[in-house]
């Protein structure tokens, strides 16, 4: 039987992830976090699709294309979370399960930080647990697909 697919969307800025912002982010490289979450995804018997944009509109043409080639999404929208109607929209239209990861914990920055659209159309929020929170996300998906499907 094949293995369910899980999409982990990143949004922008997140591929300076290690080389700017230590204090905030951590020394952990989007590609580490990839790594793990590859490692992750392979005990969990699921197929791992891990990308990184700066484009709004890139990040919405794949959450489209997601419904044909994925069975969830897990996706840190970085900046577009606290701005993107469209992102949300997208995301709600995929008719698939959504979990939002934040590295930081949202809610102990800034004001407009705490305001996620994505939020609104997740099953669940994972924040502050750095790139274990992908991980993290990974197993509630895992879960998820196994008992709704
Ligand atoms: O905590 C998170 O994961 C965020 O999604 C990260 C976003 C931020 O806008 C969100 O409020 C919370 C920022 C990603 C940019 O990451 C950088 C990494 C290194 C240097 C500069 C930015």
């Amino acid at each position: 039987m094949a293995r369910p697919t899980v999409l982990v969307l990143n949004g922008p800025n997140l591929n300076l992830l290690g080389v700017r912002e230590p204090t905030i982010y951590g020394r952990e490289t989007l590609a580490d976090i990839e790594e793990a979450c590859l490692e992750r995804a392979d005990t969990l018997e699921l197929d791992l699709d891990f990308r990184q944009s700066n484009n709004e509109g890139q990040l919405i043409d794949w959450v489209q294309e997601a419904r044909d080639s994925a069975d969830g999404i897990i996706i840190n929208a970085a900046g577009y979370s606290h701005t993107s109607v469209a992102l949300m929209d997208a995301l709600a239209a995929s008719d698939l399960p959504v979990i939002e990861v934040h590295l930081s914990n949202i809610h102990r920055r800034e004001e407009f930080r705490h305001h996620s659209y994505v939020s609104r159309v997740a099953r669940g929020v994972i924040v502050g647990l750095g790139g274990h929170g992908y991980e993290l996300a990974l197993d509630a998906m895992a879960r998820l697909l196994a008992t709704e499907s």
